[in-house]
């Protein structure tokens, strides 16, 4: 039954009266896209439901943290817990180090770790950390590579590959930029040449360890471990930028699918279990720097708020506890997934090319391969649209941009899986013109 959103499209009226574009965060616009944003009532394992009473197969997942579908019942009932002894308190609990101590079980790099609001404040006060502990001041980052918002990671390459960065959002002062080298992903020679240029004067590497700010692009082999020789060479920090890929393409992250050990680890989203809540953390000789101990200020009214520690305890207690089944079916389902729409736009003739590390993918429309963001930005963006368009009119609803990763839950079916490539084989046909 195609969807309509009546009730959506008042709502966003509404909404652009308080909220500039009508959003809180820009991508929920929908303006990569085209089309009308429906506006959600709620969730329940792999669907949304908007206002006007349809229902989507969800593959984006607020980005990220829903792993365990909407609404899971662990999660729901921590809450609800939590919430009845009062929603926060700005003082120490017990939940904090109960969840701290989940996630250092997976992630061996991280002796200490400290609890924020938002992945955004993670990457900031990580970068922090770094600059004081290296006393240097400039920073690496990688095109397509997404952190937050902070004005050091909203920066452009500049026009050589080892001159300092230009600002990639107004307000950005130059000199801000200016201490930020971005560089292109999965290219070892381009870090080779930056530290070159600026011997000694890098205070740390920030790297999504698989992209999925540009969709979703995997490290090329070696390309982390070249990251991890040239920064201890330099005397320089390597940070993983988790936030996205932390108990998502394995329980331990990116850095133990790759066997990687970072300096600093950033976290997020899954962690929260879709309450605001990120972290940062890694070596306790670097942790240690920070205040109350050290001279590194770093602080937030909300950070360990008890609601999200338990909604964090439960998501990530569930993961730990059944990391033995859960991994092997997210990863078979989301090959199945990826794999049968693939097929489906080769029938069709449509240029498609898929990346996917375990249940974080994406279908990119163009031949490929997708291996840096110049390449990701040789997709059709404009198909990718239609498609989008064409896949949300039958109840399915994918991540609104391109440069965007898509996630599979354990909530989601086989039969949602294969209603899903059924719809596709129908949107393909709109996306040739
Ligand atoms: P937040 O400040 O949005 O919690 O986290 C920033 C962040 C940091 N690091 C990585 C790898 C991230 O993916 C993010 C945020 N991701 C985007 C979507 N890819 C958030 C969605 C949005 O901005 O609305």
């Amino acid at each position: 039954m195609p969807v309509t959103l009546t009730l959506s499209k008042a709502l966003q009226q509404r909404a652009e009266r308080f909220l500039p574009g009508g959003v809180d965060s820009p991508a929920r616009a929908f303006r990569a896209v085209g089309g009308d944003p429906p506006f959600v009532e709620r969730g329940e394992g792999a669907y949304l439901y908007d206002a006007d009473g349809n229902r989507y197969i969800d593959y984006f997942g607020s980005w990220g943290p829903m792993i365990l579908g909407h609404a899971s019942p662990p999660a729901v009932d921590a809450i609800r817990e939590a919430a009845a002894h009062s929603a926060s308190f700005g003082a120490s609990t017990a939940s904090e180090a109960d969840l701290a101590e989940l996630v250092i079980k997976a992630f061996p790099s991280i002796d200490k770790l400290r609890f924020v609001s938002s992945g955004t404040e993670a990457t900031m006060s990580a970068i922090r950390l770094a600059r004081a502990f290296t006393d240097r001041k400039f920073i690496v980052k990688f095109e397509g590579c997404y952190h937050g918002h902070s004005d050091g990671l909203l920066v452009k390459a500049g026009s050589g590959v080892a001159t300092f960065g230009i600002p990639g959002s107004a307000g950005v002062p130059d000199e801000i930029a200016h201490l930020t080298l971005a560089l292109p992903y999965n290219d070892a020679q381009a870090v080779e040449d930056a530290f070159a240029a600026h011997p000694k004067e890098i205070a740390c590497v920030i790297v999504e360890p698989v992209v999925g700010n540009a969709g979703c692009i995997p490290p090329a082999p070696g390309y982390l471990q070249a990251l991890r020789e040239i920064t201890n060479r330099e005397g320089a920090l390597l940070i993983f930028d988790e936030v996205m890929t932390g108990f998502r393409v394995a329980a331990g992250g990116a850095q133990e699918l790759y066997g990687i050990t970072p300096d600093l680890t950033t976290l997020g989203k899954i962690i929260g279990g879709g309450l605001p809540c990120a972290a940062f953390g890694g070596r306790a000789d670097i942790m240690d720097l920070l205040a109350p101990l050290g001279p590194v200020y770093q602080a937030g009214t909300l950070s360990g708020n008890p609601l999200a520690m338990a909604a964090g305890i439960a998501t990530v207690g569930h993961l730990l506890e059944h990391r033995d089944e859960v991994y092997p079916l997210l990863e078979s389902r989301s090959e199945a997934l990826v794999g049968g729409i693939v097929a489906e736009s080769a029938r069709a003739g449509v240029a498609m090319v898929a990346n996917r590390v375990g249940s974080m993918f994406t279908w990119f429309f163009t031949p490929g391969p997708v291996t840096d963001y110049d390449s990701a930005a040789k997709s059709d963006t404009a198909a990718f649209g239609r498609f989008h368009r064409a896949m949300l009119e039958q109840g399915v609803w994918l991540p609104c941009s391109q440069f965007e990763a898509a996630f599979l839950s354990t909530a989601h079916s086989m039969d949602d899986i294969n209603q899903t490539i059924e719809a596709a084989k129908l949107a393909l046909s709109s996306v040739k013109v």
